[in-house]
């Protein structure tokens, strides 16, 4: 693998972000640290949607304007992904003026090839979604079904992409390449939506949206939020109509394009159509992911149910953000909805992380402290039955990680935990110790210690700052890649000090979230 580049959907700056973005963005960072072990050179890009009526509304119910309302709110993206150690490589914001610009020639490009053309229109709008709704898609009141709200009525003079003359080109990809959009169940879902797939309007009047990139050509109209929105994945890179960057020509095509499921339209039905017109390849794979609830509620301002991610780590006094991480992650299977609850974060986190991954090392070097010193003696190192189950999963592993089954994956991971910690239930060095048979239990100990080496890197990307400390405590080094590892990693001689075992991860104390909760 050469490269690996990764996007994640833009978000809307009307507001700070809550969980479901944080979701998508943990995701999103799990899925490229993971690629880092496999692959020399990664790129993930994030960012934030700036332009639209929704946007424009919302600056001027807070008398702000819209672009003061952007700084503020995009800048709480940037510190709640620094608050989650999302490594992105780029935060593109949809105001960058390189992006406008690059914009403003992608859509005279398609306007010179005949792809956009101009007509009038009457169609019902909803501010939500930002896009015109089909009449069949409402509810029986007359309800976008997303956002419970009564679409508006417009009529305008607006730009037109055609859609039309890409749907069979489309559909052919996607039968085509069932990996295109994953998971493959959604696949249906689009191909059916296709069917009756119409023009797409490109843009709007000046004088009802504002806050919108000019169409160069024609400045009484403004660029409609999607054909923005989506071509950051390229503008981000440096591509122009006119020349492609270096950059751009060492990214594109995208390898995953990391989105929720309410905007799989957009990205598997538009996107490839405007890259089709642009002369340019489509993404390998299209991810979407499911929703998150709350207490098994759908998140919304009036429920007053929004939960912000940094909030999360407070309530719960955490360090580093890797339990919220590893709760998140494994909180669904793949492109299924999922749930956060502070009660079962609590447990899950605790029983996973600290009972069964961190006291099984807490224990086995405590161990190899009491009764060797701390050292691995040469005669430890002995055939490990537990060799071909940790190097199995490093391959489940991959496995589900190519198909984007992230939750899936740490099913796998803890299953090689349970198994090692029953390894040692049923060898039970602490007596092998009792008898004096000192090489046995050094054998069962560092036995269990080299497969800790590979579990710290299959946890890395899920927990980096726990998989660390594991490294530092086990002497391995995490930037391994996971096609070089063995299951010989720990080195004979000392390994470590009394004073130097820490425990992983600290147990979530109910009574310390309580307290901390009540001072809110
Ligand atoms: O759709 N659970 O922005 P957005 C999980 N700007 N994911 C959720 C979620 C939830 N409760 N709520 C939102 C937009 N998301 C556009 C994208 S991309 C070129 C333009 C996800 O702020 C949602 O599915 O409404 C989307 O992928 C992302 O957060 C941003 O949503």
């Amino acid at each position: 693998m050469e490269k690996y580049y990764l996007t994640t959907a833009i978000d809307y700056v009307n507001g700070a972000p809550h969980i479901g973005h944080a979701y998508e963005k943990i995701l999103s960072d799990i899925i490229t640290r993971h690629y880092t072990q496999r692959c020399d050179d990664v790129y993930m890009l994030t960012g934030t949607d700036e332009h639209g009526i929704k946007i424009q509304k919302t600056a001027a119910s807070k008398g702000i304007t819209p672009k003061e309302l952007c700084d503020e709110n995009s800048q709480k993206f940037k510190d709640a992904w620094k608050a989650l150690d999302i490594n992105y490589s780029q935060f593109i914001r949809t105001t960058d003026e390189e992006h406008e610009k690059v914009v403003q020639h992608i859509f005279e490009k398609l306007l010179e090839k005949g792809d956009i053309y101009k007509n009038s229109y009457e169609g019902l709008y909803c501010t939500g979604c930002e896009c015109f709704l089909n009449p069949k898609d409402l509810t029986e009141d007359g309800l976008c079904p997303d956002h419970m709200k009564k679409p508006e009525v417009v009529k305008e003079e607006n730009y037109f992409f055609k859609l039309t003359k890409y749907k069979d080109a489309i559909i052919k990809h996607i039968k085509d390449h069932p990996d295109f959009i994953l998971p493959e169940f959604r696949a249906n879902e689009v191909l059916n939506q296709l069917e009756d797939i119409q023009d797409i309007s490109v843009s709007r009047a000046k004088s009802n949206v504002q806050w919108g990139i000019d169409v160069l050509s024609d400045p009484e109209q403004s660029i409609y939020v999607w054909i923005d929105a989506l071509s950051n994945y390229i503008t981000a890179l440096g591509y122009d109509t006119e020349n492609a960057s270096e950059k751009f020509k060492k990214y594109w095509p995208c390898d995953v394009h990391v989105i929720g499921k309410d905007i799989l339209k957009f990205h598997s039905i538009y996107w490839p159509a405007f890259l089709m017109a642009l002369d340019l390849p489509l993404p390998k794979h299209i991810f979407a992911h499911g929703w998150i609830t709350i207490d098994e509620s759908k998140m919304s301002k009036s429920l007053g149910n929004v939960i912000s991610p940094t909030s999360v780590l407070e309530t719960f006094n955490l360090e580093y953000p890797d339990a919220f991480r590893y709760y998140m992650a494994s909180s669904a299977p793949c492109g299924r909805d999922g749930n956060y609850s502070d009660n079962d974060f609590k447990e899950k986190v605790n029983a996973h992380l600290a009972n069964s991954m961190g006291n099984l090392l807490n224990r086995t070097l405590s161990m190899l402290v009491k009764y060797f010193d701390g050292e691995v003696k040469p005669e430890f190192k002995a055939e490990n039955p537990l060799a071909k189950k940790a190097l199995g999963t490093i391959q489940i592993v991959k496995n589900h990680f190519d198909n984007f089954e992230i939750s899936e994956a740490v099913l796998a991971i803890n299953s090689l935990v349970d198994m090692t910690n029953k390894y040692v239930q049923d060898n039970a060095p602490w007596t092998l110790a009792k008898e004096e048979k000192m090489t046995e239990c050094g054998q069962v100990l560092v036995n269990v210690l080299d497969i800790m080496c590979i579990i710290s890197a299959l946890i890395y990307p899920y927990c980096p700052n726990i998989a660390a400390n594991m490294a530092k405590q086990l002497s391995f080094d995490l930037k391994t890649k996971l096609d070089d590892l063995t299951a010989d990693n720990i080195k004979c001689g000392k390994l470590i000090e009394k004073e130097d075992i820490k425990p992983v991860f600290l147990r979530v104390d109910s009574e310390l979230a309580d307290k901390s909760a009540k001072k809110q």
